[in-house]
């Protein structure tokens, strides 16, 4: 007994439906390669990105450290540009690939309505490879712009759903690249990798229909485009794509990122006019919280000392032109002034340990954050006091707040309370 009609219904399912000229092997073998490189850059970023994170210290894990598939190999703090690079790639290259990527599941449309649906179990695998291939790369870029967005629409966890979706993904894809080998080879071998874009409109004709994928119309329409021209089409839309995202990892050039809702600063200018992420306001810090009555509590072990801002001020302050670089993929450098955390270590007997640094703030997972032995002690980590040659404004985290060299954004605490070395 057969499981589908030999007819196929009606519409997309039947062959004659695809019509464009342009399909066929080596149309989706050149999307492919040029996609190819970008989304290695992404995942490998974004493995990076789960790294620098350090899931195996204290309580910095969002995603589970022992179902973790990465080894904590630790995170450098030079250079300090490091993570405002990865992260800026991996968001900026993220949203650079879209028009491709859709350009490339365009360009085997015809597949998704193949008829029969399956016929052998091994094509029954193939589809399900496809299938999670497909599903996971739209929702990594689904999940991963509207987080930058800032529109939080899922109720799930973002990272923990972004991270398993990126294992997903990149085991689909190594599959996927090893299944079509063979006929990307082939379709290099027959058309020439570059040759097909020689042609105008006047000259563009369906590829050969040497085609185990039935990708090349039955029924070629009259082409509208030239190769060359979808590929500029799908070019021009991810440099336009880049031009109005790029700038947010600037402060130069913050205003050209129209995408990015980091490119607003605080109004009025001055020395605090640098993206905020939350404000103090949304954190619930409170003017009372941070006044006069304010102390830093530093302990390690036995050892328990406070200080008044005051008493902080008076100490060996050092000056540091430090990014902050956001997962969301904006970054932003700016001059701060502060105690060394190796200094405020020194005076508990503290040197070289982890620090578990704890904000003001009462609730959510960025109310404290813990720093490896090598951040706490490198001579650049600050608890600053002071930006700019001006104090903290309150959004950016007056009295006191940690800035460590390639640190992620969202460990540099702000509104800090106390620091505990162990
Ligand atoms: N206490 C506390 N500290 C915090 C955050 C927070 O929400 N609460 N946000 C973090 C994030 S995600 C970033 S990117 C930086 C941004 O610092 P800024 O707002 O001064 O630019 O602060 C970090 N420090
Ligand atoms: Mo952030």
């Amino acid at each position: 007994m057969r499981l589908f009609p030999e007819t196929p219904p009606p519409g997309p399912f039947r062959r004659s439906f695809w019509r464009s000229p342009l399909r066929g092997p080596w149309l989706t073998a050149l999307l492919g390669s040029l996609l190819l490189p970008l989304v290695a850059i992404v995942a490998v970023t974004g493995l990076l990105s789960q790294i620098a994170y350090q899931p195996q210290l204290g309580a910095n894990a969002i995603v589970d450290p022992a179902s973790d598939l990465l080894p904590a190999v630790g995170w450098p703090t030079s250079p300090a540009w490091l993570y405002a690079l990865t992260q800026g790639l991996h968001v900026t290259v993220g949203i650079v690939a879209v028009p491709l990527l859709l350009a490339k599941l365009w360009s085997v449309i015809p597949r998704l309505f193949a008829w029969p649906p399956v016929r052998t179990p091994a094509m029954a695998l193939e589809r399900l490879s496809i299938a999670l291939l497909v599903g996971s790369a739209l929702f990594e870029l689904a999940t991963g712009i509207a987080n930058v967005q800032y529109w939080y629409v899922f109720k799930f966890n973002f990272v923990v759903a972004h991270y398993w979706g990126a294992w997903v993904f990149i085991g689909a894809l190594a599959l996927h690249v090893a299944i079509k080998l063979p006929v990307v080879r082939r379709a290099y071998r027959t058309n020439g990798v570059l040759r097909p874009l020689k042609a105008d409109l006047a000259h563009t004709r369906p590829e050969p229909t040497d085609d185990p994928d039935g990708l090349v119309a039955d029924d070629p329409a009259e082409p509208t485009m030239s190769r060359r021209g979808l590929l500029g089409l799908v070019g021009g839309g991810s440099l336009a794509l880049a031009a109005v995202t790029v700038g947010q990892t600037t402060d130069v050039f913050r205003s050209t990122a129209l995408l990015a809702p980091r490119r607003q600063v605080p109004p009025g200018g001055g020395p605090n006019a640098f993206p905020v992420n939350k404000t103090a306001a949304a954190a619930r810090i409170t003017p009372a919280m941070v006044g006069p009555g304010w102390t830093l509590e530093v302990r390690a072990g036995e050892q328990a000392r406070t200080f008044t801002r005051d008493e902080l001020l008076a100490m060996d302050l050092a000056t540091e032109e430090l990014p902050i670089a956001c997962v969301e993929g904006w970054t932003t450098t700016q001059e701060w002034t502060g105690v060394r955390l190796r200094d405020l270590a020194a005076l508990v007997g503290g040197e070289d340990r982890e620090l578990l640094v704890e904000s003001l703030q009462e609730a959510g997972v960025l109310r404290q954050a813990t720093l490896a032995p090598n951040q706490a002690a490198d001579e650049r980590s600050l608890l600053a006091l002071r930006v700019n040659d001006a104090d903290l404004s309150l959004d950016h985290g007056y009295p006191a707040r940690i800035i460590v060299p390639a640190l992620p954004g969202v460990h540099n605490t702000k509104w800090v309370g106390r620091l505990t070395f162990s």
